[in-house]
């Protein structure tokens, strides 16, 4: 049985770009794919590090949450994952933004994922993707946050080159 599942991709260290059309790649490896369009946006945490390149992957996949995890470790370690710091800058951050209608607590995995509602580089993807998505009842489309977003639109949905 698959399940639809989120994937927030992002990059702020080296070929960002490359880095994550590699990613959506091999994420391609583990079910059917899509890919939101692609943004820059200016860094959440330590304002000293460069912008990030994010998008939103729809993946449709039989794999278990933790399995699918793994997975996305291993991706982040196959590009050469650097993480220096806390919310500090990176070569690529895989993160399973909803899985199903899950909610999981578990201790390598919350769902959906923490914060998702106050981050518009993870809100305007996941809308790319599902015009009408909803999260614990919450219509994305009808945040202040969705309605005010001020993201740079780097290459539409087809950058990554699946679908
Ligand atoms: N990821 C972080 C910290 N800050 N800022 C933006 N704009 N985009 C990110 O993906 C991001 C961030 C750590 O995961
Ligand atoms: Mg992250
Ligand atoms: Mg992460």
């Amino acid at each position: 049985m698959s399940v639809v599942t989120y994937i927030g991709l992002g990059s702020n260290l080296g070929d960002s770009r490359k880095t994550l059309t590699e990613a959506v790649a091999k994420l391609a490896a583990l079910g059917r794919v899509k890919t939101s369009k692609l943004y820059q946006s200016p860094p959440m945490g330590p304002q000293d590090q460069p912008h990030y390149l994010n998008a939103v992957a729809r993946l449709e996949t039989d794999l278990a949450a933790l399995d699918l995890l793994d997975e996305l470790q291993k991706i982040e370690q196959e590009a050469g994952r650097v993480r220096l710091r806390h919310w500090g800058e990176r070569t690529l951050d895989l993160d399973i933004l909803l899985y199903g209608q899950e909610q999981i607590e578990h201790q390598r995995l919350t769902v959906p994922h923490i914060g998702l509602l106050e981050r518009d580089f993870v809100i305007m993807p996941l809308l790319d993707l599902d015009k009408n998505i909803q999260i614990q009842a919450q219509c994305l489309k009808d945040l202040a946050l969705a309605q005010d977003s001020t993201l740079l639109v780097v290459a539409d949905e087809f950058w990554s080159a699946v679908d």
